[in-house]
């Protein structure tokens, strides 16, 4: 099991308002193992290349200025998913995001005072270490509750500490497509059969598409437009549910440069604005909704059953279904980063072959009752605008 590092800092408001202790506290008790810590003084040209990626932004001066508050401090944490849980702990970049449990939900009330940063990937936290910390400032030891933390004890590298981790290629793929294996998470996942209906089919016509203008992304060329394209289908009703599968597709979208776009199976204009007005998820893809649920029917001609929610679909360059998963009893916790779909897509992208689960060697027995109809579910289930 590979370590994995982190950045994280006490920024100059966490140091005067005394949370220097209540934050390290937090990740000495989490298991993690601290590897460096300083407190410094970094100049401007420092903090500036910090936060580099973020010059562009209105906030960008009064960012620098804020953090040139006074000294801050800077520390290498490390441990299993150290990048992604240290986030979970920061907690939304804007407190007033922030759950409780969080350090920011916990600690601060502004986005412009928000006492911590910590590195959002691998990739920007081998970055961050390198720029505020030499090598021999990173410490290689073996943490003495090594066993009672980790079932599997974290595989210790040779020194000196990690090396610079190599720049990510532009897809990054699993290294060889030999076994295929499922998914063993906490959710229950509708895996999809190499005899699936949906498969080898071109995509259903979506002209009929309206969509929701929210000011960013709304661009779509559309299926089979000369790029791969994964689409997430979900519909209003699914509230927190869909977000971690819209967030899901717009990350894919970014990282690995396929078109993409969210199909919000709701038949009224309202509700998809609706969704977009109070959606709290990162969502950087176009957005539509399907009036007369016309693509919505097409789709469930085409599985000969109703769609399921939410759902996502990968399309080849010319608009034919490759891979299609259903997902449901989705959380907010679940992990897609470990689920098939994510296996298929990084394959398919990359030029693998995908995994196959083979036919699924059922046999429909229509007697059994089914699913509730998809009519049935959007009528039912309408969500007050009020929790919207
Ligand atoms: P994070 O610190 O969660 O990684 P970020 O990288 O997007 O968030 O932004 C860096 C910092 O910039 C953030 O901690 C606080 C500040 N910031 C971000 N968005 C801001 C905004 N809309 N107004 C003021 N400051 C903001
Ligand atoms: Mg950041």
């Amino acid at each position: 099991m590979p370590r994995e590092r982190t950045f994280i800092m006490i920024k100059p408001d966490g140091v005067q308002r005394g949370l220097i202790g209540n934050i390290i506290g937090r990740f000495e008790a989490k298991g993690f193992k601290l590897v460096a810590l300083k407190l410094t003084s970094p100049s401007k040209e420092h903090l500036e290349t910090h936060y580099e990626d973020l010059k562009s932004k209105k906030f960008f001066p009064g960012l620098i200025e804020y953090m040139l508050m006074g000294p801050v401090v800077a520390m290498v944490w490390e441990g299993m998913n150290a990048v992604k849980t240290g986030r979970v702990m920061l907690g939304a970049t804007n407190p007033a995001d922030s759950l409780p449990g969080t350090i920011r939900g916990d600690l601060c009330i502004d986005v412009g005072r928000n006492i911590c940063h910590g590195s959002d990937s691998v990739e920007s936290a081998n970055k961050e270490i390198a720029l505020w910390f030499n090598d021999d400032e990173l410490n290689n030891y073996k943490h003495h509750s090594e066993a009672f933390v980790y079932e599997n004890v974290l595989k210790e590298e040779a020194a000196p500490a990690l090396p610079a981790a190599p720049a990510p290629a532009a897809v990054a793929a699993p290294s060889a497509v030999k076994e295929f294996a499922p998914y063993e998470g906490e959710y229950e996942e509708l895996v999809t059969y190499s005899d699936d209906p949906s498969l080898g089919k071109k995509c259903p016509d979506m002209s009929t598409l309206v969509a929701v203008p929210k000011g960013h992304h709304d661009e779509f060329v559309g299926v089979g437009n000369g790029k791969p394209t994964c689409l997430v289908m979900f519909a209003k009703y699914l509230k927190y549910e869909a977000f971690p599968a819209v967030e899901a597709v717009s990350a894919y979208a970014a990282e690995l440069g396929i078109d993409s776009a969210g199909l919000l199976l709701d038949n009224k204009e309202k509700d998809a604005k609706r969704f977009v007005e109070k959606n709290p998820c990162k969502c950087d893809i176009p957005l539509f909704f399907d009036p007369g649920w016309k693509v919505k029917d097409a789709f469930s001609a085409m599985l000969n059953d109703p769609v399921t929610l939410p759902s996502f679909y990968l399309f080849d360059k010319d608009g034919t279904i490759v891979w299609r998963q259903a997902l449901s009893g989705m959380t907010g916790n679940m992990k897609l980063d470990k689920s098939q779909f994510d296996y298929q897509i990084r394959a398919f992208v990359a030029g693998n072959p995908l995994g196959s689960h083979g036919p699924s060697g059922i046999s429909r027995d229509d007697s059994v009752a089914g699913p509730v109809s998809q009519e049935d579910v959007f009528a039912t289930q309408e969500v007050a605008d009020a929790v919207w």
